[in-house]
């Protein structure tokens, strides 16, 4: 079997298990977001913002992907909600039957919102459907406002832009404005944030865009097909 042969029955397999996986989710009520960026943008950090501000009470969990280590898992279950890592062992993005293997022993009638912590790439995660709701793709000022251009796909394919390490902007040649022109180039509908994890600036417009889409997700659960 040649390369583009096989790479479109892994293709074709995968595709299958993540709709298994959205039909799941959307049966248990779980809004599942898919996060990605190149590695270091923030992902965890942004993670660790957002349950460290989140209620107590509310259902959220975390799958947490990479290579190797169980880094961030440690970081991110210091905050006393579900959080498991996947190591993958050398391949650079995540898949859908690692997603089911990590849930076999969750209840996710137990869980109302679920962040999946992609790999660090750019690249590949975009190709793989993991059955979530919606992509979510992180930039941060370090990496040049020309990344939506160069790598488009994931720009292309996320919902949501967060453009991470603002607080870093009095220090590099980052055009922000630049970087949403050039994201909106790809991606005309895209929404954006811009936010510091370390400073804490703009943290409140990613805490209310998950609030919006839990809702307009309800809604829609709650409409007829
Ligand atoms: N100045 C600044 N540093 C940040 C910010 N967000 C993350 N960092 C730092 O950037 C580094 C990488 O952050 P992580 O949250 O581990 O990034 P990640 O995307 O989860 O990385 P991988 O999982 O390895 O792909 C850490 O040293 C963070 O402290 C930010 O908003 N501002
Ligand atoms: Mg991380």
């Amino acid at each position: 079997m040649n390369r583009v042969a096989l790479e479109k029955k892994v293709l074709g397999e995968n595709d299958r298990q993540a709709a298994e996986l959205r039909e799941r989710f959307r049966e248990h009520g779980v809004l599942c977001l898919n996060l990605i960026s190149a590695p270091g943008s923030g992902k965890t950090s942004l993670l660790e913002r957002t349950l460290r501000a989140w209620p107590r009470g509310e259902r959220v969990a975390v799958l947490t992907g990479d290579i190797q280590t169980e880094n961030d898992a440690t970081r991110l279950k210091r905050f006393g909600f579900p959080v498991k890592q996947i190591t993958t062992g050398g391949t650079c993005h995540l898949d859908a039957r690692m997603i089911d293997r990590h849930l076999a022993d969750w209840r996710l009638e137990e869980i109302d919102l679920l962040f999946i912590e992609n790999v660090g790439n750019l690249v590949c995660p975009s190709s793989y459907d993991l059955g979530e709701a919606g992509k979510i793709v992180l930039l941060s000022v370090t990496e040049g406002e020309d990344k939506p251009l160069k790598y488009p796909s994931i720009f292309f394919k996320s919902e949501l832009l967060v453009i991470t390490k603002i607080d870093l902007l009095p220090y590099v040649p980052f055009d922000i404005s630049k970087a949403e022109e050039n994201a909106r180039k790809v991606h005309p509908d895209m929404e954006m944030v811009r936010v510091s994890n370390t400073a804490g600036n703009g943290l409140e417009d990613w805490l209310g865009w998950l609030e919006q889409r839990r809702r307009t997700e309800a809604a829609r659960a709650k409409s007829p097909a």
